[in-house]
């Protein structure tokens, strides 16, 4: 089962979108195998963006993502990072498809409202360095059946 990492940002954590967001990826069949409010710190941030380290806006992205509190999850299913990244729509919201969750939501690159990982090896990746675990829980609900063959 394929797993990717998704962080409701502190954009969407503040205007009150985190029940929202995570509604979507619910409704499309997808199941939360972790959960969790954080702050991130400087040095996490920093890891997480590493490759935008050469990036003129690589600051901004980091004082952004560490000023207020954020809730990142483990989100599971088949081709699971393929299809939330089809749910969250274009980094830029101006440009995201209506229907996506940035092109609903959003108007502003840096105010994007959700990180999702954009490959299989990035969702392992990302999925470390955000839990431990321990923090992950397997299991199945009993819905399963009726979602995925
Ligand atoms: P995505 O989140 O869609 O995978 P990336 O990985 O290219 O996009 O960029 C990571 C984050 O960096 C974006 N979510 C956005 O917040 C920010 N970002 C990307 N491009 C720009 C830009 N040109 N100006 C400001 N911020 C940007």
């Amino acid at each position: 089962m394929e797993r990717t990492l998704i962080i409701v940002k502190p954009d969407g954590v503040q205007r009150g979108l985190i029940g929202r967001v995570i509604t979507r990826l619910e409704d499309k069949g997808l199941r939360l195998a972790g959960l969790k409010l954080m702050k991130v710190s400087k040095e996490l941030a920093e890891t997480h963006y590493g490759e935008h380290r050469d990036k003129p806006f690589f600051g901004d992205l980091v004082s952004f993502i560490t000023s207020s509190p954020v809730v990142v999850g483990v989100v599971e299913g088949p081709n699971a990072v393929s299809v939330t990244r089809g749910l969250v729509g274009a980094t830029n919201p101006v440009d995201a498809t209506a229907g996506t969750i940035r092109g609903d939501f959003g108007l502003s690159i840096g105010m994007n409202i959700i990180h999702a990982s954009d490959a299989v090896e990035t969702g392992q990746r990302e999925v470390g360095l955000f839990f431990d675990e321990s923090e992950i829980i397997d299991y199945s609900r009993d819905i399963e059946s009726w979602i995925v063959e």
